[in-house]
Protein backbone atom coordinates (compact mmCIF):
# COMPACT_ATOMS: atom_id res chain seq x y z
CA UNK A 1 0.00 0.00 0.00
CA UNK A 2 2.80 2.12 -0.65
CA UNK A 3 1.45 5.42 -2.24
CA UNK A 4 4.03 7.85 -1.62
CA UNK A 5 6.38 8.32 -4.52
CA UNK A 6 10.22 7.74 -3.63
CA UNK A 7 12.48 10.31 -3.46
CA UNK A 8 14.35 10.90 -6.79
CA UNK A 9 17.38 12.64 -4.86
CA UNK A 10 20.65 10.28 -4.63
CA UNK A 11 21.43 8.84 -0.93
CA UNK A 12 24.86 11.91 -0.42
CA UNK A 13 25.13 11.89 3.64
CA UNK A 14 23.91 9.20 6.25
CA UNK A 15 24.00 9.50 9.88
CA UNK A 16 24.59 6.20 11.88
CA UNK A 17 22.86 6.75 14.98
CA UNK A 18 24.05 4.18 17.92
CA UNK A 19 22.44 4.57 21.13
CA UNK A 20 24.78 3.23 24.31
CA UNK A 21 24.33 2.13 27.45
CA UNK A 22 27.61 0.49 28.90
CA UNK A 23 29.27 -0.71 25.72
CA UNK A 24 33.12 0.11 27.42
CA UNK A 25 33.95 -3.20 25.44
CA UNK A 26 32.40 -2.80 22.13
CA UNK A 27 32.27 0.78 21.18
CA UNK A 28 35.43 1.28 19.61
CA UNK A 29 35.13 -2.21 17.49
CA UNK A 30 31.50 -0.62 16.37
CA UNK A 31 32.93 2.96 15.86
CA UNK A 32 35.91 1.21 13.36
CA UNK A 33 33.69 -1.09 11.43
CA UNK A 34 30.85 1.39 10.94
CA UNK A 35 32.89 4.23 9.75
CA UNK A 36 35.05 1.55 7.35
CA UNK A 37 31.32 0.65 6.08
CA UNK A 38 30.64 3.15 3.74
CA UNK A 39 32.34 6.63 3.27
CA UNK A 40 29.16 8.53 3.18
CA UNK A 41 28.78 7.96 6.92
CA UNK A 42 29.20 9.76 9.86
CA UNK A 43 28.52 8.53 13.20
CA UNK A 44 26.09 10.01 16.22
CA UNK A 45 26.41 7.93 18.92
CA UNK A 46 23.54 8.76 21.68
CA UNK A 47 24.94 7.78 25.43
CA UNK A 48 22.95 7.71 28.36
CA UNK A 49 25.55 8.40 31.08
CA UNK A 50 26.68 5.06 30.61
CA UNK A 51 28.54 4.32 34.46
CA UNK A 52 31.05 1.68 32.79
CA UNK A 53 32.28 4.90 30.90
CA UNK A 54 31.73 4.49 27.18
CA UNK A 55 30.95 8.04 27.16
CA UNK A 56 34.34 9.00 28.21
CA UNK A 57 35.88 6.49 25.95
CA UNK A 58 33.54 7.95 22.22
CA UNK A 59 34.73 11.85 23.68
CA UNK A 60 37.97 11.19 23.39
CA UNK A 61 37.57 9.51 20.27
CA UNK A 62 35.46 12.55 18.49
CA UNK A 63 38.43 14.81 19.49
CA UNK A 64 40.60 13.21 16.78
CA UNK A 65 37.82 11.82 14.30
CA UNK A 66 35.34 14.36 12.93
CA UNK A 67 32.75 11.41 11.29
CA UNK A 68 32.21 11.42 14.99
CA UNK A 69 29.87 13.15 17.49
CA UNK A 70 28.79 12.15 21.08
CA UNK A 71 25.27 13.14 22.58
CA UNK A 72 25.35 12.99 26.01
CA UNK A 73 22.53 12.41 28.03
CA UNK A 74 21.57 12.70 31.82
CA UNK A 75 21.01 9.21 32.70
CA UNK A 76 19.07 6.15 31.44
CA UNK A 77 16.37 7.62 29.11
CA UNK A 78 15.77 4.36 27.27
CA UNK A 79 16.15 3.64 23.28
CA UNK A 80 13.07 5.29 21.76
CA UNK A 81 13.82 8.91 22.85
CA UNK A 82 17.65 8.65 22.08
CA UNK A 83 16.54 7.41 18.81
CA UNK A 84 14.23 10.08 18.46
CA UNK A 85 17.16 12.84 19.37
CA UNK A 86 19.38 11.22 16.96
CA UNK A 87 16.32 11.56 13.87
CA UNK A 88 16.07 15.10 15.14
CA UNK A 89 19.67 15.79 15.00
CA UNK A 90 19.43 14.25 11.35
CA UNK A 91 17.19 16.52 10.48
CA UNK A 92 18.82 19.81 11.75
CA UNK A 93 21.52 19.08 9.31
CA UNK A 94 21.70 18.08 5.23
CA UNK A 95 21.91 13.89 6.07
CA UNK A 96 19.27 12.25 3.19
CA UNK A 97 19.07 8.91 5.30
CA UNK A 98 19.73 7.62 8.70
CA UNK A 99 21.06 3.91 10.13
CA UNK A 100 19.68 2.39 12.99
CA UNK A 101 22.24 0.22 14.34
CA UNK A 102 23.03 -1.48 17.77
CA UNK A 103 26.91 -0.62 19.43
CA UNK A 104 26.95 -4.66 20.36
CA UNK A 105 27.58 -5.78 16.88
CA UNK A 106 24.35 -8.29 16.93
CA UNK A 107 24.18 -6.18 13.68
CA UNK A 108 27.25 -6.48 10.88
CA UNK A 109 28.34 -3.06 10.00
CA UNK A 110 29.31 -4.90 6.26
CA UNK A 111 25.45 -5.23 6.18
CA UNK A 112 25.18 -1.21 5.42
CA UNK A 113 25.80 -0.93 1.92
CA UNK A 114 23.49 -3.35 1.27
CA UNK A 115 20.73 -1.57 3.43
CA UNK A 116 21.60 1.54 1.88
CA UNK A 117 21.14 0.42 -1.88
CA UNK A 118 17.87 -0.91 -0.71
CA UNK A 119 17.35 2.39 0.64
CA UNK A 120 17.22 3.82 -2.67
CA UNK A 121 14.52 2.11 -4.33
CA UNK A 122 12.65 2.17 -0.97
CA UNK A 123 12.02 4.73 2.18
CA UNK A 124 12.61 2.26 4.88
CA UNK A 125 14.97 -1.08 4.91
CA UNK A 126 14.31 -3.14 7.70
CA UNK A 127 17.64 -5.36 8.15
CA UNK A 128 15.60 -8.61 8.61
CA UNK A 129 16.31 -11.50 10.58
CA UNK A 130 13.10 -13.43 9.81
CA UNK A 131 12.90 -13.08 5.89
CA UNK A 132 14.49 -15.57 5.18
CA UNK A 133 14.18 -18.35 7.32
CA UNK A 134 15.39 -17.74 10.86
CA UNK A 135 18.96 -15.94 11.09
CA UNK A 136 20.17 -15.84 14.71
CA UNK A 137 23.29 -17.13 15.74
CA UNK A 138 23.90 -18.17 19.42
CA UNK A 139 20.58 -16.98 21.06
CA UNK A 140 19.13 -19.23 23.90
CA UNK A 141 15.97 -20.91 22.28
CA UNK A 142 13.82 -18.81 24.47
CA UNK A 143 14.82 -16.09 23.69
CA UNK A 144 14.34 -16.43 19.59
CA UNK A 145 10.91 -17.83 20.76
CA UNK A 146 10.04 -14.79 22.49
CA UNK A 147 11.66 -12.65 19.57
CA UNK A 148 10.18 -14.21 16.97
CA UNK A 149 6.62 -14.60 18.76
CA UNK A 150 6.86 -10.72 19.05
CA UNK A 151 7.57 -10.10 15.57
CA UNK A 152 4.39 -12.62 15.13
CA UNK A 153 2.11 -11.08 17.42
CA UNK A 154 2.76 -7.35 16.37
CA UNK A 155 1.89 -8.40 13.11
CA UNK A 156 -1.32 -9.71 13.87
CA UNK A 157 -2.47 -6.85 15.93
CA UNK A 158 -0.88 -4.18 13.26
CA UNK A 159 -1.72 -5.44 10.70
CA UNK A 160 1.81 -4.84 9.07
CA UNK A 161 3.30 -7.65 6.78
CA UNK A 162 6.42 -7.42 7.69
CA UNK A 163 8.54 -10.59 9.13
CA UNK A 164 10.85 -8.79 11.32
CA UNK A 165 8.43 -6.41 13.50
CA UNK A 166 10.94 -5.47 16.44
CA UNK A 167 14.41 -5.07 13.98
CA UNK A 168 16.87 -2.12 15.46
CA UNK A 169 18.62 -2.46 12.10
CA UNK A 170 17.40 -0.41 9.64
CA UNK A 171 18.36 2.75 6.98
CA UNK A 172 15.64 5.12 6.79
CA UNK A 173 15.30 8.05 4.10
CA UNK A 174 14.72 11.46 5.61
CA UNK A 175 11.34 11.98 3.58
CA UNK A 176 10.16 9.73 6.34
CA UNK A 177 11.88 11.74 9.53
CA UNK A 178 10.35 14.78 8.51
CA UNK A 179 6.60 13.38 7.96
CA UNK A 180 6.59 11.67 11.21
CA UNK A 181 5.55 13.78 14.36
CA UNK A 182 8.89 13.00 16.21
CA UNK A 183 7.02 14.48 19.58
CA UNK A 184 4.43 11.78 19.67
CA UNK A 185 6.63 8.72 19.81
CA UNK A 186 6.16 7.75 23.38
CA UNK A 187 7.68 3.94 22.88
CA UNK A 188 10.48 3.82 25.60
CA UNK A 189 12.00 0.41 24.61
CA UNK A 190 11.98 -1.99 22.08
CA UNK A 191 8.59 -1.19 21.02
CA UNK A 192 9.97 1.79 20.01
CA UNK A 193 10.94 -0.54 16.89
CA UNK A 194 7.10 -1.17 16.30
CA UNK A 195 5.88 2.32 16.40
CA UNK A 196 8.49 3.76 13.77
CA UNK A 197 7.53 0.99 11.68
CA UNK A 198 4.00 1.56 12.37
CA UNK A 199 4.08 5.00 11.67
CA UNK A 200 6.10 4.64 8.29
CA UNK A 201 3.40 2.21 6.79
CA UNK A 202 0.73 4.40 7.77
CA UNK A 203 1.48 7.03 5.95
CA UNK A 204 2.19 4.90 3.01
CA UNK A 205 6.10 4.68 2.50
CA UNK A 206 7.32 2.20 0.59
CA UNK A 207 8.95 -0.27 3.29
CA UNK A 208 11.25 -3.79 2.53
CA UNK A 209 13.00 -6.11 4.31
CA UNK A 210 16.43 -7.24 3.58
CA UNK A 211 17.77 -10.48 4.90
CA UNK A 212 20.32 -10.17 7.23
CA UNK A 213 21.83 -12.02 10.01
CA UNK A 214 21.70 -11.48 13.82
CA UNK A 215 25.04 -12.70 16.02
CA UNK A 216 24.35 -12.33 20.28
CA UNK A 217 26.74 -9.85 21.57
CA UNK A 218 30.10 -11.22 22.79
CA UNK A 219 30.68 -8.73 25.08
CA UNK A 220 28.78 -6.45 27.61
CA UNK A 221 25.46 -7.39 28.69
CA UNK A 222 21.54 -6.64 27.41
CA UNK A 223 19.49 -4.43 28.49
CA UNK A 224 16.46 -6.86 27.86
CA UNK A 225 14.05 -6.82 31.18
CA UNK A 226 10.17 -7.50 32.05
CA UNK A 227 8.95 -4.01 31.40
CA UNK A 228 10.41 -3.25 28.23
CA UNK A 229 8.71 -6.44 26.86
CA UNK A 230 5.28 -5.81 28.91
CA UNK A 231 5.03 -2.24 27.19
CA UNK A 232 5.59 -3.60 23.87
CA UNK A 233 2.48 -6.01 24.46
CA UNK A 234 0.30 -3.59 25.19
CA UNK A 235 1.81 -0.61 22.80
CA UNK A 236 0.96 -2.28 19.83
CA UNK A 237 -2.67 -2.50 20.45
CA UNK A 238 -2.32 1.58 21.45
CA UNK A 239 -1.17 1.66 18.02
CA UNK A 240 -3.89 -0.09 16.25
CA UNK A 241 -6.18 1.49 18.32
CA UNK A 242 -5.20 5.05 17.66
CA UNK A 243 -5.57 3.72 13.82
CA UNK A 244 -8.50 2.88 13.95
CA UNK A 245 -10.19 5.83 16.13
CA UNK A 246 -7.87 8.03 13.05
CA UNK A 247 -6.50 9.96 15.84
CA UNK A 248 -3.01 11.94 14.93
CA UNK A 249 0.04 10.24 15.57
N1 LIG B 1 21.20 5.44 24.93
C1 LIG B 1 20.63 4.28 25.30
N2 LIG B 1 21.00 3.12 24.70
C2 LIG B 1 20.41 1.96 25.10
C3 LIG B 1 19.43 1.91 26.11
N3 LIG B 1 19.03 0.61 26.28
C4 LIG B 1 19.75 -0.11 25.38
N4 LIG B 1 20.60 0.69 24.68
C5 LIG B 1 21.50 0.34 23.57
O1 LIG B 1 20.67 -0.15 22.55
C6 LIG B 1 21.30 -1.22 21.85
C7 LIG B 1 20.42 -2.49 21.99
O2 LIG B 1 20.40 -2.92 23.34
P1 LIG B 1 20.79 -4.41 23.80
O3 LIG B 1 21.00 -4.50 25.26
O4 LIG B 1 21.90 -4.92 22.94
O5 LIG B 1 19.47 -5.14 23.47
P2 LIG B 1 19.27 -6.50 22.77
O6 LIG B 1 20.06 -6.51 21.51
O7 LIG B 1 17.81 -6.72 22.69
O8 LIG B 1 19.87 -7.51 23.84
P3 LIG B 1 21.10 -8.51 23.65
O9 LIG B 1 20.78 -9.36 22.47
O10 LIG B 1 21.18 -9.28 24.89
O11 LIG B 1 22.30 -7.67 23.38
C8 LIG B 1 22.68 -1.36 22.47
O12 LIG B 1 23.59 -0.61 21.70
C9 LIG B 1 22.49 -0.77 23.86
O13 LIG B 1 23.69 -0.28 24.41
C10 LIG B 1 19.05 3.16 26.75
O14 LIG B 1 18.22 3.23 27.64
N5 LIG B 1 19.68 4.28 26.30
MG1 LIG C 1 21.98 -6.47 21.56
Amino acid sequence: MATIPLPETPIRKVLAIMPTYNERDNIRNAIDRVLSADNRINLLIVDDASPDGTGEIVEEIQLTNPRVTLLRRAGKLGLGTAYVAGFKYALERDYDAVIEIDADLSHNPDDIPRLLKAAEKAHFVIGSRYVKGVNVINWPLQRLIMSYTASVYSRLVTGMPYTDQTAGFAAIRREVLERINLNKIRSNGYSFQIEIKFKTHQRGFRIVEVPIVFTEREQGSSKMNKKIVLEAIWRVWRLRLGALLGRSS
